[in-house]
């Protein structure tokens, strides 16, 4: 109501004046370095940990044994004659542990495994892109062609994307095919044998088309890539021009995880004339259980907004150097909870595993490490972890009003970016969030511990208000109603901006709530916009600008989700088919160089291209950036130390929970003892 407004406006126009005050005093400290065009400051990593690197065949290979062991729990299945004896249930040669990379060794069945997660399960239908609820059960479900988590142990120069459901691969000599081998006889878990018929499925009926959302979009690989099926167990992709190694780091969690084609073909439009694209993505609903996975574990029970469980697959395609079958555990359960909660109930041992990714954790975290009978040690790691703020650079798609048409323009003139990063006081933000050591200023792109970044190629528009100013006032932006806020030019509407955000990470919030004051010094009104479905406003388009964590780690991963190589990506410019800026056309074109190349030290010049162009032109905002420490309860053995929380993919993936395991003496009941998945 227009009431309502005005104390907002009177509110409003205090509080800039306050915090034009505060800009001016920490403005004089930051003069002097205000210059052309400074580079991101280096930082004192915070992080004390030595990794022993390894070769990338020193954690698992692919070998049969004349006889596999199985837990108490499938064998009770056998012995009822539910269940083929283990040594029909395994692959020809089953992916083999290496206990030499195992830090305790050989596990011991049984006991459950408690992760708790703030995400809720959409479905199961992950080839339309849906997802289980994050923080681990979706890398538990879709097990991918390539695997990137274990790369952080392998040596940088071997550092290629590592073997899973695909054995191995061979190129062509001119790098214009690739030819994929399958793990031979690995089965589902309802024991359907998993062949070429499930990539087929993959490849053409999701990836390729167009009206399903595949986690790996079409064309991601190059237009024009096709796949050849050359028998039950291999297959060749078909590229329109050379291709390197990153095409493989496309093939791991998620956009390379095939799913069930015998459950899910009879629910696809190609293959079902009453099917709609509609009814297939929420064909495979959270509700119906159990579904067919190749994952280590099957969910069998889901209490809406309380708990999965979800018991040992018996056809896991996976074993120890003693031919025993993984996983370890029985079962592993997902309490349904909050982010902020997974650290808490970490730190407090009723729960497993956490990412500590809340920085407002960290203080209590380094506290309880001193307490010897913390269930749980905080090993800080290097800075991984990074928020930004996004602005929406589509000319376009999803504007719905004039005035949006004209704040997308502005969002694409490289002035205003550098104007909004100099009216950023990171300082202040990272202090907003947690008082201590932990945050370091961001410039965008890669984060500090990425292997990839130099801080040399951080270009930096650092806090300097009044530069932020000047340039607004040259930009033609003045406050031309003189109620103190910036109108766009030619006495336009006030500059009034929505700013996205998630509505359940407190740092999220945090940060957003500390923007406010720095867009009111600058005269902008920035009206925050909470979501708790954030993807929902970058799929159709409807904001403007969206602070989010967004940190970029490893080169030749998720290319397509922060360059534009297809006209969907990056979130900040979706449909931006015709609408490249220029330097995103040269953003294309690096990107292009890395999917080409074999060579990782050209992958490395590249990257270093990438974070120069990406940086000066303020492609994103950079914020802040902090380490992240994996909380694993000490009673979780093979938990190995120096695991990151994310490089090449999350620690989920990373500490290979297959090899997991806790010794009988501390084993924790199951939910579920005894019990299964059973298929009708
Ligand atoms: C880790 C991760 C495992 C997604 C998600 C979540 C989604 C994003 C991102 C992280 C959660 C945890 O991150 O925060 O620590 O366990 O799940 O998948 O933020 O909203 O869309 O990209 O990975």
């Amino acid at each position: 109501s227009k009431g309502g407004m005005m104390g907002i406006e009177t509110k409003f126009k205090f509080k800039s004046k306050a915090a034009s005050l505060l800009v001016g005093v920490s403005m004089l400290a930051m003069s002097s370095t205000a210059s052309g065009l400074e580079t991101l400051p280096e930082d004192k990593s915070m992080s004390g940990m030595k990794i022993e690197l390894v070769g990338r065949d020193d954690l698992w290979t692919y070998k049969s044994c004349d006889n596999y062991n199985e837990s108490p729990l499938t064998k009770s299945y056998v012995d009822a004659g539910k269940l083929p004896p283990v040594n029909e249930r395994m692959p020809k040669e089953p992916w083999m542990a290496k206990t030499d990379q195992m830090v305790d060794g050989i596990g011991e069945y049984g006991g459950t495994f408690r992760h708790v997660i703030g995400g809720r399960p959409e479905g199961f239908n992950w080839l339309a892109g849906q997802s289980q609820g994050w923080g681990g059960i979706n890398i538990q479900l879709m097990e991918s062609l390539t695997r990137l988590g274990p790369l952080w142990q392998i040596k940088p120069d071997e550092a290629n994307p590592l073997p899973n459901l695909a054995k191995d691969w061979e190129w062509s000599s001119d790098r214009k095919s690739l030819t994929m081998n399958l793990i031979e006889g690995a089965r589902w878990s309802d024991g359907d044998i998993f062949d070429t018929e499930d990539i087929d499925f993959w490849w053409n009926d999701n990836v390729q088309d167009a009206n399903v959302a595949s986690r790996l979009p079409k064309d991601a690989l190059g237009a024009g890539t096709t796949l050849e099926i050359l028998g039950p167990y291999s297959f060749k992709f078909n590229f329109d021009e050379p291709k390197g190694n990153a095409v493989l780091a496309q093939l791991a969690y998620m956009g390379g995880a095939p799913g069930p084609s015998h459950v899910m073909k009879p629910l696809h439009p190609a293959h079902n004339s009453d099917a709609t694209y509609e009814s297939y993505a929420n064909g495979m609903p959270a509700s119906v259980l159990p579904i067919v996975t190749l994952g280590a574990y099957v969910p069998v029970v889901h209490k809406v907004d309380e708990l999965m469980v979800m018991k040992r697959n018996p056809y896991y395609w996976k074993v120890d150097e003693e031919c025993n079958q993984l996983p370890y555990y029985n079962e592993t359960i997902y309490k349904l909870t909050s982010w902020d909660d997974r650290t808490t109930q970490a730190l407090a041992g009723t729960g497993d595993f956490s990412n500590m990714e809340n920085p407002g954790n960290y203080v209590e975290a380094l506290k309880q490490n001193k307490d010897p009978n913390s269930p749980v040690k905080s090993v800080f790691g290097t800075r991984l972890i990074a928020w930004d703020l996004m602005m929406n650079l589509s000319s376009d798609f999803g504007v719905s009003s004039d005035y949006e048409r004209e704040l997308r323009q502005l969002f694409r003139n490289v002035e205003f970016r550098k104007a909004i990063s100099h009216a950023m006081d990171r300082d202040t933000m990272g202090q907003s969030v947690a008082r201590g050591p932990f945050f370091h200023p961001h410039a965008g792109g890669f984060v500090a511990g990425s292997p990839f970044h130099n801080f040399e190629d951080s270009i930096y528009y650092g806090y300097n208000a009044s530069g932020a100013n000047s340039i607004l006032d040259g930009l033609g932006l003045k406050d031309s109603d003189g109620n103190g806020i910036r109108n766009l030019p030619n006495g336009g509407a006030d500059l009034v901006i929505d700013i996205l955000h998630s509505s359940t990470r407190s740092t999220d919030i945090k940060l957003a709530d500390a923007a406010v004051s720095m867009f009111e010094a600058i005269g902008i009104k920035p009206v925050l916009k909470p979501s708790d479905n954030t993807d929902a406003f970058t799929d159709n388009g409807n904001w403007s600008m969206f602070i989010a964590r967004e940190h970029w780690v490893v080169a030749t991963k998720n290319i397509g989700d922060r360059l534009p190589t297809t006209t969907q990506n990056p979130a900040w410019h979706r449909d931006n088919g015709g609408d490249l800026l220029p330097f995103e056309e040269t953003l294309v074109e690096k990107a292009k160089g890395i999917l080409a190349t074999n060579d990782l030290s050209e992958v490395a010049s590249l990257a270093r291209d990438i974070q120069r162009v990406r940086t000066e032109n303020v492609y994103t905002v950079g914020l802040i950036q902090a380490p992240a420490a994996l909380l694993i309860n000490k009673r979780i053995k093979n938990n190995h130390p120096g695991a990151p929380v994310y490089m090449y993919e999350w620690a989920e993936d990373g500490v290979m929970r297959e090899r997991l395991y806790t010794p009988k003496a501390d084993q924790l009941d199951e939910f579920l003892p005894g019990v299964l998945a059973e298929y009708k």
